[in-house]
Order: structure tokens, then C-alpha cells, then sequence
């Protein structure tokens, strides 16, 4: 039997990053990039040390107990909604994921989609495609500014202040953001952000661009309720996690004209995407792909298998993994 340690590579990640890897460690992969069912993830993990996962893996208390020589689960990503901490704490693994790497990335992503909705890129393309196009006039697609425009983030990480920066700078929006915790003062006046409530942020936005962790806290954080307090002209755009939105409720108030128009990169449930949203057309819809640019992408791989190597005591920064969510749990047990 091989001494070196083994790690499930859990979806398709470039090669030369599961090379990386094989430096250290007897790697299994998945050259299918099918994601694992929850008893073939339990099956492929026996006997490992360690897991390179995506947000598909769902790391829980049954995963973890049936697999008790299990050290590090390594997420490419920065969103860890798919790891349970607390089990991975009580069962002593480390967990750990990829901020900074795709911040700005993933903030031009969500700038981008924001600017599509209010523009109506995709709505009017379609149209186009559609061989519907045979005059111009005046008020065809005419959607709304986003220069000057108030901006509302709902979430103030590293990628809402991204966000923020782009908007202020770029393009001169008034920035208005809500919060777990504000941010200081030399912050705010550097990305010229006001603090708000978060029924002011719905009211007051013209363009609403949601970057927040999911969790339990923020599970249908927009839901009709809070679609019926924003403005008729507004968008909405989600960059964040499915199941943020409340997905059916959003699809009535876009057929409804309750807001202007919605652009999402989540949803929930996904891949699967809730049928009422395809059916209006006042929506840019996009397959969960804000951080995917090639550079980016890489930059995730190569943290998370940092994360791994280290994690499991290789390399030169054994021990010391760069990027831990949980770093209570270090030193891990043999
Ligand atoms: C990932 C993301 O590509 O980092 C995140 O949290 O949502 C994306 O950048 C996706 O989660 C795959 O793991």
C-alpha cells in the first residue's frame, strides 16, 4: 500500500494543478467533471487524507462521518454555503476556500450584468435573433441610466466594494449599501458609500446588485416583499448565491412590471432554473459564471490546491495553509 497520502479531486480542474498535486499525493480524479451523487462522494472519499471540491460537493456531518480519516476539503471558491463548518469542525477537518483571487474579476462580472439588464442587451438581441428588427424608433429598448444612477449593494464584502469602486469611479453613481456591520469610515468616503437600512436600500436603488454570503440569515433575503418596496423602474441583479432571491416570487414581479428587470448568475436549485424565470423576457440569465474568466480560474485552482498541499502538511508552507475558514482546527491530528 502507498504511503503517500491519497485526495479525491472531485470535478475536472487543469492539469497542470492535479500535477501539482501528484507532487505529494496519490490523486484520483474525475475526468467525467460529472458531479459525484452524494453516496458515490462518500464511496470515492474512503480512505483519503484530502478533497478538492466546487460548490457542487456538499460537505456535511454524513460525508464526515463516513469518512473519518478525512483532514482538508479545499473549496475553489470563495462562497463555502456548500461546506457544513460546524461538522467540519466537530470532526476536526480543516476547510478552506479562495477569497481576493476573484474579486475583481467576478465585480466586473457583476458590473457587467447589471449594465446588460439596465441596457436590455439580452432582450433586445433576442429580438434581433428573432429577425423581429425591421425599423428603428425612438423608444425601441430604451431601458434605464446606470451613469448617475444610484447603486444599492446589499452585502459589503471584498466583492460588493469592488463593485462599488467601479460604480463611483466609472461611472458617478451614488452608492448606498446595506450590511451585516458597516464599514469604516475611511472606507466608505474612499468608495463614496452611504450607509443605509435595508428597507432604504430597496427603496432607494436604481440599480440593486446583491453580493452576500448565503446562509440560513439570508435564505429568500429578496422575496416579494422586498420586490414590492423597490422602485418600478429598478433592477435587480444577483451575483451572490441562488436561494438569496426567492426565484418564483422575482419571475411575478418581472412579469408584472414590479420592477424594470432582473439579471441573475444564481439560482436556486441550479443548474435547474425556476421555468416562470425563461418565460419573461425582461431577464438576462447567465450559468453561474461571474468568477470564470481563464486567469481567474486558474488563480482559484491553484489557491485551493495551495490550500491542500499545505493543509495536509507538504510544501513549503506546511502547516500553514493560506486561505483556512476554520483555522481553530490546526494543528490537524495525524
Ligand atoms: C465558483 C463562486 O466558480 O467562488 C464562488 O463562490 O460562486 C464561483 O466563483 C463556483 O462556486 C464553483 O465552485
Amino acid at each position: 500500500m502507498s504511503a503517500r497520502p491519497g485526495v479525491l479531486v472531485a470535478r475536472a480542474v487543469f492539469d497542470d494543478v492535479v500535477d501539482r498535486l501528484r507532487v505529494h499525493f496519490d490523486v484520483e480524479t474525475n475526468p467525467s467533471d460529472t458531479p459525484f451523487s452524494k453516496a458515490e462522494l462518500i464511496a470515492r472519499l474512503q480512505g483519503k487524507r484530502g478533497a478538492l471540491t466546487t460548490g457542487s460537493e456538499r460537505i456535511d456531518a454524513e460525508v464526515l462521518g463516513a469518512n473519518p480519516q478525512l483532514r482538508v476539503v479545499s473549496n475553489i471558491a470563495v462562497g463555502y454555503n456548500n461546506f457544513d463548518v460546524a461538522a467540519c469542525d466537530t470532526h476536526g477537518v480543516l476547510a478552506t476556500n479562495t477569497p481576493d483571487v476573484l474579486t475583481e474579476t467576478t465585480a466586473d462580472f457583476g458590473f457587467a450584468l447589471m449594465m446588460a439588464t439596465a441596457r436590455r442587451i439580452a432582450e433586445s438581441e433576442h429580438f434581433l435573433r428573432r429577425g423581429e428588427w425591421n425599423k428603428w424608433s425612438l423608444t425601441m429598448f430604451a431601458g434605464a441610466d446606470v451613469h448617475g444612477a444610484t447603486l444599492g449593494i446589499l452585502g459589503m464584502g471584498r466583492i460588493g466594494q469592488a463593485i462599488a469602486r467601479r460604480g463611483a469611479h466609472g461611472f458617478g453613481m451614488k452608492v448606498i449599501y446595506h450590511n451585516r456591520s458597516r464599514l469604516d469610515a475611511t472606507t466608505e468616503s474612499a468608495l463614496n458609500a452611504r450607509y443605509v437600512g435595508k428597507a432604504e436600500l430597496l427603496q432607494q436603488a436604481d440599480h440593486l446588485v446583491l453580493v452576500l454570503p448565503y446562509s440560513a440569515e439570508s435564505h429568500h433575503a429578496v422575496g416579494a416583499a422586498e420586490l414590492a418596496l423597490m422602485k418600478p423602474t429598478a433592477t435587480l441583479t444577483n451575483i451572490a448565491r441562488g436561494g438569496i432571491v426567492d426565484d418564483a416570487a422575482l419571475a411575478q414581479a418581472l412579469a408584472a412590471g414590479r420592477i424594470a428587470a432582473a439579471g441573475l448568475d444564481v439560482y436556486e436549485g441550479e443548474p435547474a432554473v425556476n421555468p416562470a424565470l425563461l418565460s419573461v423576457p425582461n431577464v438576462v440569465l447567465t450559468p453561474h459564471i461571474a468568477s470564470a474568466t481563464i486567469a481567474t480560474r486558474r488563480a482559484m485552482a491553484n489557491l485551493a490546491a495551495d490550500n491542500l498541499i499545505a493543509g495536509l502538511g507538504f510544501g513549503p508552507d506546511a502547516g500553514r495553509p493560506p486561505t483556512p475558514i476554520n483555522p481553530g482546527v490546526l494543528p490537524l491530528r495525524p
